[in-house]
C-alpha cells in the first residue's frame, strides 16, 4: 500500500477559487442532499444560504441549537430566537439553524459522522454560491495535562500516530491528506480569549483518535488490552509531541477544509485531564458552563468581524 500525498499551496478561503473539488459535480442535473434533507432542485439554496459568512459545527444537535440561540441574542438580531427552526427537521440525522450570517450544524460523533455532514455542507454552500466563509468547529475532547475547562484551539490535528494528517480509503487505495488547519484564525481567536475574563485558553495540537475508549488509551472501557503504566507512557509521549487535548473529529474536519480552501478553526474544551484520570465525572452544570466556553470565544470572534465588539 503506498500512501497518496495530495500537496496543497496557501491560499486557503480566497474568493475566487470554488470551495468543491469535484469535476463530476458540474454534470448533475441535480444533487441532493440526502443526510440534510435538501436539494437543488427542491429548494432556493442560493436565497437560502447565499449571504452565510460563519459556519459553525458540533456533535451534539441540542448543543448547536443552544448556539443558534446564544448567537441570535449575541448579534443584536431582529425577531424572536423561539422562531429559530431546523432546517434539516426532515431527517434526524443532522440539525442545522441559521442565524443571520451564521449557521450551526450538528455532526455527530466521530470521522464518518462528520465526514458525511462535511461533503453535503461544502457542497451546500458551492451550489448557493457562498463567498469568504469562515468554519469553526466547537467542541469537547479530553485534555492532557491541563485543568479541566481549559479551551484549546487546535494548532495541528494529529491522528494516533502523531501525524499531522488524515487517510481515507478510497477505491481500495490509502489517500493521505494534509490536516493544517488556519494559522491567523488560530491566533485570532486566542487573541479573542485574551479580551474575555477568565478564559483559560491555549493553542496546540489536537489528537483525533476512531475510538472513545481503548483508542484514546482509556482503563474504563468494556474492553482494555493494556495496562496503566501503558497508558500513562502513551499519553506523556502525545504530552512530549505537543498534543493538549484528544477529540474524535479534527483530522478529517481540517482535512477536508483545507482541500476545499475554507479557512478553519477547531476549539474544544476540556471537560477532564486524561492523567488523572478517564471517567467524566465532574457534575452536570460544571459540564454545560464548559460547554458553552468554545461558543462565547467563537461568538466573540464573529462580533468583531462584524464589527460589533
Ligand atoms: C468529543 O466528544 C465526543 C465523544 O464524547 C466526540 O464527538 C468528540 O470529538
Ligand atoms: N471527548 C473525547 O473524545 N474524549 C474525551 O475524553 C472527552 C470528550
Amino acid at each position: 500500500r503506498v500512501p497518496q500525498t495530495e500537496i496543497r499551496k496557501g491560499n486557503a478561503g480566497s474568493s475566487h477559487e470554488q470551495y468543491v473539488k469535484n469535476p463530476h459535480l458540474d454534470h448533475m442535473e441535480e444533487d441532493i442532499l440526502y443526510h440534510f434533507n435538501l436539494g437543488t432542485k427542491t429548494h432556493n439554496l442560493p436565497a437560502m444560504f447565499g449571504d452565510i459568512k460563519f459556519v459553525c459545527v458540533g456533535g451534539s444537535a441540542n448543543r448547536m441549537r443552544s448556539f443558534a440561540h446564544f448567537i441570535h441574542q449575541q448579534l443584536e438580531l431582529p425577531g424572536d430566537a423561539d422562531d429559530i427552526r431546523d432546517i434539516c427537521e426532515g431527517t434526524d440525522r443532522y440539525s442545522m439553524y441559521k442565524v443571520g450570517p451564521v449557521l450551526s450544524i450538528s455532526h455527530g460523533m466521530g470521522v464518518p459522522s462528520i465526514s458525511i455532514m462535511l461533503h453535503e455542507l461544502i457542497k451546500l454552500l458551492y451550489h448557493a454560491h457562498c463567498r469568504d466563509v469562515m468554519l469553526f468547529r466547537i467542541g469537547t475532547s479530553g485534555g492532557i495535562g491541563l485543568p479541566p475547562g481549559t479551551v484549546v484551539i487546535t494548532d495541528k490535528a494529529v491522528d494516533s500516530f502523531f501525524r499531522p494528517q488524515f487517510e481515507q480509503v478510497v477505491l481500495g487505495k490509502v489517500i493521505t491528506r494534509s490536516t493544517e488547519l488556519d494559522k491567523d484564525m488560530a491566533e485570532e481567536l486566542l487573541q479573542c480569549s485574551t479580551e474575555l475574563l477568565n478564559f483559560p485558553t491555549i493553542i496546540g495540537n489536537t489528537m483525533c483518535t476512531h475510538d472513545f475508549y481503548e483508542g484514546q488509551g482509556r482503563l474504563d472501557g468494556a474492553l482494555c488490552s493494556f495496562s496503566t503504566e501503558e497508558k500513562l507512557d502513551y499519553l506523556r509521549k502525545a504530552h512530549e509531541a505537543g498534543i493538549r487535548n484528544i477529540e474524535m473529529e479534527s483530522t478529517v474536519f481540517a482535512a477536508m477544509c483545507r482541500v476545499c480552501n475554507l479557512k478553519a478553526a477547531v476549539i474544544c474544551v476540556t471537560l477532564l485531564n486524561r492523567l488523572e484520570g478517564d471517567q467524566i465525572s465532574t457534575p452536570h452544570d460544571v459540564l454545560v458552563e464548559y460547554q458553552q466556553r468554545p461558543q462565547y470565544l467563537v461568538s466573540h470572534f464573529i462580533r468583531k468581524h462584524l464589527t460589533l465588539a
